[in-house]
């Protein structure tokens, strides 16, 4: 499956972001190399078929409105290089801009992948590590891509880990987060993945403050074809995650996925709640839970550091699921998160749909991350 060509097509943002950037670094101050570039290697010779980076087409309305008029033609400018532009480039004819290493293109980088979320200490550490042995020499855009994306890379690779599984049934993952960061969402698209692999999965609705939320894991257990225990709304969650606990076992169920609220009034509450639920299920199965993930919305940033101090403070935090990283201009977070912290990312969201749930992969992160051509 092409996920790599899906998951930079909707990384896109965040790469024409830094790209463009990367671009405006080397234009400023640097020049026109005649020599032939020796990094990028030679375009492959039969061009595969087109990558699945057009964007799923919406169908077309039923009465569809009157054609838009016909835009005037441009008068021809300079092709300015698009993802068309550089997806076609030919490399002979297309001039190489290299711009020497020194301190002042350093600070501009550092600037650059602060903008990009990165975070300072991550982003002079990656900066340095790219510099090294490097100073004085002069590259070229793709080159500094090429660079930084193996820099990100060797940050990401050591929290690129799946979920683990257990032998221990049911395994009991606790699933924790602010309010919107896409928990429930999340449930839905794992137990959907671990019906698939073979596992026997059981839900339990734990966030009994809104009737909405019930409904909404219903709707997610009917499309992953797994069971969703609820308790009326406003009743205890704890006691519903003993209930499901209970019929788990009683089922002999794999994992028992438990959402969460995130919407509590403070943090007290939200620790009281959580250590609750915990308190129970551990009356049943004192190593559990196996797994809390904490699920962090990429779109938030810098706040995302926060979150993951927060509720490390408050629950045993074992991974993390980093949604909405479709379509964020904010997913250099990741790189700080996981400098910072190095808890494992397990899973990637990148989209609303039940199969929009990828596994994190360092190396088309660092691609897609950078504006990288595969
Ligand atoms: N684009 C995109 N949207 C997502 C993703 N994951 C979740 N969402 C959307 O984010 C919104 C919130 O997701 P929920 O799963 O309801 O979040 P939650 O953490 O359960 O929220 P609360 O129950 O209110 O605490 C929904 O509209 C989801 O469709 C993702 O990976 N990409
Ligand atoms: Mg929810």
């Amino acid at each position: 499956m092409a996920l790599f060509s899906k998951l930079k097509d909707r990384l896109f943002k965040s790469s024409s972001k830094l790209e463009e950037g990367l671009d405006a670094i080397v234009e400023d101050g640097g020049e026109v190399d005649t020599t032939p570039e020796p990094v990028a290697p030679p375009p492959p010779p039969a061009p595969k078929p087109a990558p699945e980076a057009a964007a799923p087409v919406p169908p077309a309305p039923a009465k569809a409105p009157p054609p838009p008029p016909e835009p005037a033609p441009k008068p021809t400018e300079p092709a300015k290089p698009g993802l068309l532009g550089r997806l076609f480039k030919k490399a002979d004819d297309t001039p190489v801009i290299r711009r020497t290493l020194d301190d002042d293109m350093l600070e501009q980088l550092e600037e650059l992948l602060i903008a990009s979320d990165m975070g300072v200490d991550t982003a002079l550490r990656v900066t340095a590590n790219m510099a090294e042995g490097r100073f004085g020499k002069k590259l070229s855009t793709e080159e500094i891509k090429q660079l930084l994306a193996q820099e990100v890379a060797r940050v990401m690779d050591p929290v690129a880990r799946p979920m683990p599984l257990y032998p221990k049934r049911p395994q009991v993952v606790l699933v924790v987060g602010v309010n919107g960061s896409g928990k429930t969402t999340t449930i839905g698209k794992l137990a959907s993945q671990f019906k698939a692999a073979g596992k026997k999965v059981v839900i339990a609705a734990g966030d009994t403050f809104r009737a909405a939320a019930v409904e909404q894991l219903q709707v997610w257990g009917e499309r992953a074809g797994v069971p969703v225990l609820t308790a009326p709304e406003g009743s205890d969650p704890a006691s519903l995650a003993f209930d499901a606990m209970t019929r788990a076992q009683a089922d002999g169920a794999d994992l028992l996925m438990i959402d969460t609220a995130g919407r509590l009034q403070n943090r007290a509450d939200l620790m009281e709640e959580l250590a609750k639920i915990v308190r129970v299920i551990r009356k049943k199965d004192e190593s559990a839970p196996h797994n809390t993930l904490l699920v962090l919305d990429a779109t938030t940033g810098q706040n995302a550091l926060r979150q993951v101090e927060t509720f490390r403070a408050i629950s045993d935090v074992s991974g993390l699921v980093m949604t909405k990283l479709d379509g964020t201009a904010k997913g250099g977070v990741l790189v700080a998160l996981a400098d910072k912290f190095g808890l494992p990312i397990h899973a990637i969201g990148v989209g609303e749909q039940i199969d929009d749930l990828a596994p994190f992969d360092p190396e088309e992160f660092a691609a897609a991350l950078t504006g990288l051509d595969a």
